[in-house]
């Protein structure tokens, strides 16, 4: 991940001695400004070609910037070693400014606990819930899904292809249904036979379709749920943001869980939702199995964002 970070982080320990761009100073004095300024202008781009939303990026150099400048070139002195401590150090502080216990704060005395998903097409929802039923069965709740997605063809078909493969119920309408019913029904069901989960499966919609927008509306006044837990593809990068923030002012979003970070090379999503939409990542998606659904670890991530640079 961060590979354009890496790659400027390469290309500074070469310069290190000077060839390129000018040594980075004398030994006990401190690092040249115009050197540091470089550095911190390099590493901004890296950064943002990284897909980290601007202020993030401004805020992480801003910090790289003033430990880099109160630092004396010592003996030994690495500068690659150094940006990586800072930089580990910001992005660590980012991801862990809201942290969330997934399991303790969905688990509640009154059953059904509802957990509705939301998100753009194709982000991963529905291999979430397939991934999360799988996952709480294994801890032995009980777990009904809602196929809310009437929408798209094959989308029933899709979850109750996993409800087999899990044993777990699949409430569903017919293709074309009104979802709002289905969540309906499935809470119901649930509730008649004190299940402990009702994951609610919705059609994956563009935040600018308005009418869509209005039907996941729907969707959750008539099936309350307690949490509403968006889905984003961290190959989406800054959109993501842009998504997200809809999604919270449409229905107002309690969680969030990062898709397909298996195929990310950049990274830069995680920080930039964890930042600026101020809601607590959960997962992560790290393949097509079920068990490829990681509790979000912040010192994990940092450490792959920033390591092996
Ligand atoms: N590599 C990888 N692929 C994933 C991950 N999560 C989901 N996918 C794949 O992404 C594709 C779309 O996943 P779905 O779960 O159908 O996405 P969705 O959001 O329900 O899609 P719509 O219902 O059409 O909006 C599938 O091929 C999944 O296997 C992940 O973490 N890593
Ligand atoms: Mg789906």
């Amino acid at each position: 991940m961060f590979t354009a970070l890496k790659k400027k982080l390469g290309l500074l320990r070469k310069s290190e001695d000077g060839e390129a761009t000018g040594p980075i100073g004398e030994q006990g004095k401190r690092i040249r400004e115009e050197k540091l300024e470089e550095i911190c202008w390099d590493l901004e781009m890296a950064l943002l070609e990284s897909d980290v939303a601007e202020p993030v990026a401004e805020t992480i150099i801003g910090e790289l910037r003033e430990n880099l400048r109160g630092k004396k070139i010592a003996k030994g002195f690495d500068l690659e070693d150094e940006i990586e401590k800072s930089l580990r150090a910001s992005v660590k502080s980012i991801l862990s400014a809201n942290t969330m216990d997934f399991y303790s704060t969905v688990t509640a005395p009154e059953k059904p606990v509802v957990i509705m998903f939301v998100g753009i097409n194709g982000t991963g929802k529905t291999t979430v819930i397939a991934k999360l039923a799988s996952m709480l069965k294994e801890r032995g709740n009980t777990v009904v899904i809602a196929a809310g997605d009437t929408f798209r063809a094959g989308a029933i078909e899709q979850l109750k292809i996993h409800g087999d493969a899990l044993d777990i119920r699949v409430v569903s309408h017919e293709h074309g249904g009104d979802a709002a019913a289905v969540a309906f029904d499935a809470v119901e069901h649930a509730r008649a036979r004190h299940r402990d989960f009702v994951l609610i499966d919705t059609a994956g919609r563009m935040q600018t379709n308005s009418n869509l927008m209005d039907e996941m509306k729907k969707i959750r006044r008539v099936a309350d749920p307690r949490f509403v837990v968006f889905v984003g593809d961290s190959l989406a990068g800054n959109d993501m943001v842009e998504q997200a923030k809809s999604f919270d002012q449409a229905v107002g979003i309690d969680m969030v869980v990062l898709t397909k970070i298996d195929a990310d090379a950049k990274g830069g999503s995680a920080l930039s939702i964890a930042k600026t939409v101020g809601k607590p990542i959960v997962f992560l998606g790290t393949g097509q199995k079920y068990g490829d659904l990681v509790p979000f670890d912040p010192d994990w991530m940092a450490q792959r964002l920033i390591s092996a640079a």
